[in-house]
C-alpha cells in the first residue's frame, strides 16, 4: 500500500530557469534511487509568486525516504541545488508540512 505526501520548498529568486532545467535533466541514478526508496509519482509545482515548491509524492508504506539524507547520491545533489533553494546547514532542502485537505480519486 502507499500514501500521497506532500510538502513545501522554497527556492531563491532568480533561480527558477535553473532549477526548472536541473530537473528537466534529472540525474537517471537519483531517480532510480527514488524509486528503490518506496517514491512514485512524484511532481513539483512552482508558484511563480511566491516561489513556493509544492512536492507531491507518493510512497510505499515501508518506505526508506528517512534514510536517504545519509546516502552519497542523495547528498551531492542537495549540495549541487543548495545556491537555488533555502537549506537547511547541512544542504538538505528546507521541508514544511503540508496538510491534505481534499482528494477525489
Ligand atoms: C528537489 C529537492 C528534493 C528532491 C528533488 C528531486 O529539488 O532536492 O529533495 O527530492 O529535487
Amino acid at each position: 500500500m502507499s500514501s500521497l505526501h506532500a510538502f513545501r520548498m522554497q527556492l531563491k529568486p532568480g533561480a527558477v530557469d535553473a532549477y526548472k532545467a536541473r530537473h528537466d535533466s534529472l540525474w537517471p541514478e537519483l531517480a532510480d534511487l527514488l524509486k528503490a526508496s518506496g517514491v512514485s509519482d512524484y511532481s513539483i509545482f512552482l508558484d511563480e509568486e511566491t516561489l513556493s515548491l509544492f512536492a507531491v509524492m507518493r510512497r510505499a508504506d515501508d518506505h526508506t525516504l528517512d534514510q536517504l539524507p545519509n546516502h552519497p547520491l542523495m547528498r551531492k545533489w542537495w549540495t549541487s541545488m543548495a545556491p537555488l533553494m533555502e537549506v537547511e546547514a547541512d544542504d538538505r532542502p528546507s521541508e514544511w508540512p503540508l496538510r491534505q485537505m481534499f482528494h477525489l480519486s
